[in-house]
């Protein structure tokens, strides 16, 4: 991939394509090209097709998605199947249509089935039943993964998948109703310890295990195997986590620490814990020459500080007006 190669990178304001973005202007990349959803709606083949006529990308990082927490998935599954099959769909015919070199898809560990072995291989994918709360992301994903393999069989493409482990970082969602844990618990505790609250309240019981991956170490990745890698190299799709995990209980304590928050934490019960583990067996991406880096209290700390400075947790001086900022990051959320 020269670095005047034309590459586009789909989601570039959110957690995944940004942190791409960053890494390829790092590395000298010159020639981004870069719309955001109002721009171009992936969700309508005419749009996307028209748009790839004209620009002819060279390279593809397919990092745009409907992404969320447990909540998000378990009350707008609608958007979480369809959207995320539109964008997949248009996207990867229309990088076949017009001649794409390379396309690198970002799926997601929740295609795997609930109750799959620990750590889980890429070989167990479809060999048992999918967790509940995020079945329709975890069915748009998978196909999204089978689009790839299907145009790399029938007409030689080279598309490659990786499946990466729940992330955080910069540009990550923080608002409270449909963010994942890691932005939530940083926000949480962050308001219960301006505001002097006497505890945090967590949801599910705090048992489930998840593994972090900082979205640098994922972006660093996604560049390594588009640079040296083909889909005949990679498999199907290959994992990418840190190898390691905690629990949700364990997270809060880092968390509460690294915020430094001196009240109590409460579990709410009614709230759903989802799958009880989710650990990627991470062989296939080391043997490939990629291995995580940063660790995960060093990347809290960061997000924190990088949280403070672009005012995403409060308003600056501890005060938050739930109402406006649950408007307008629900109105971002729903505007793929
Ligand atoms: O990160 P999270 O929303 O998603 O939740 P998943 C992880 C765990 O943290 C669950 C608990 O057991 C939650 O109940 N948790 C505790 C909290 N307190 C909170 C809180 O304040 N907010 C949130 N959000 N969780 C998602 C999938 O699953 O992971 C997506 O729904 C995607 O499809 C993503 O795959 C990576 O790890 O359970």
């Amino acid at each position: 991939m020269k670095n005047t190669a034309r590459i586009y990178v789909s989601g570039h304001r959110g957690l995944v394509g940004s942190a791409i973005v960053r890494e390829l202007e790092n590395q000298g990349y010159t020639n981004l090209i870069l719309r955001t959803s109002r721009e171009l709606d992936l969700r309508r083949q005419e749009r996307v097709e028209e748009f790839f006529a004209a620009e002819k990308p060279e390279y593809v990082f397919l990092a745009a998605a409907k992404v969320g927490g447990i909540l998000a998935n378990n009350t707008y599954p609608a958007e979480f199947i369809y959207d995320n099959l539109m964008i997949e769909a248009n996207t990867i015919k229309a990088a076949h249509k017009y001649g794409v070199r390379k396309l690198l898809f970002l799926g997601s560990s929740c295609i795997y089935p609930k109750f799959a072995p620990q750590p889980i291989k890429e070989e167990y994918l479809l060999t048992g039943e999918l967790e509940p709360t995020n079945e329709p992301y975890a069915i748009a994903k998978i196909t999204g993964i089978k689009l790839c393999s299907a145009f790399n069989r029938q007409y030689g493409s080279n598309f490659l998948s990786v499946m990466p482990t729940n992330l955080y970082g910069p540009n990550d969602n923080f608002d409270l109703e449909t963010s994942h844990v890691l932005p939530a618990l940083i926000k949480k505790f962050h308001v219960a310890k301006v505001q002097a609250k006497p505890e945090v309240v967590l949801w599910g019981t705090g048992k489930p295990l998840r593994e972090f991956l900082h979205v640098d170490d994922l972006a660093r990745a996604t560049v390594y195997l588009m640079q040296n890698c083909d889909n005949k190299d990679v498999g199907e799709f290959v994992n990418i986590g840190t190898g390691t995990d905690l629990s949700i209980l364990e997270l809060a304590g880092i968390i509460r620490r690294v915020v430094g928050y001196e009240g109590s934490l409460v579990f709410d019960a009614t709230k759903p814990d989802g799958t009880p583990r989710k650990l990627l067996d991470v062989s296939r991406a080391k043997k490939l020459g990629w291995e995580a880096k940063i660790g995960l209290e060093d990347g809290i700390r960061s997000v924190y500080q990088w949280a403070l400075e672009n005012k995403v947790l409060d308003n600056g001086d501890g005060s938050i007006r739930p109402s406006e900022s649950c408007r307008i990051s629900v109105g971002r959320f729903l505007d793929v």
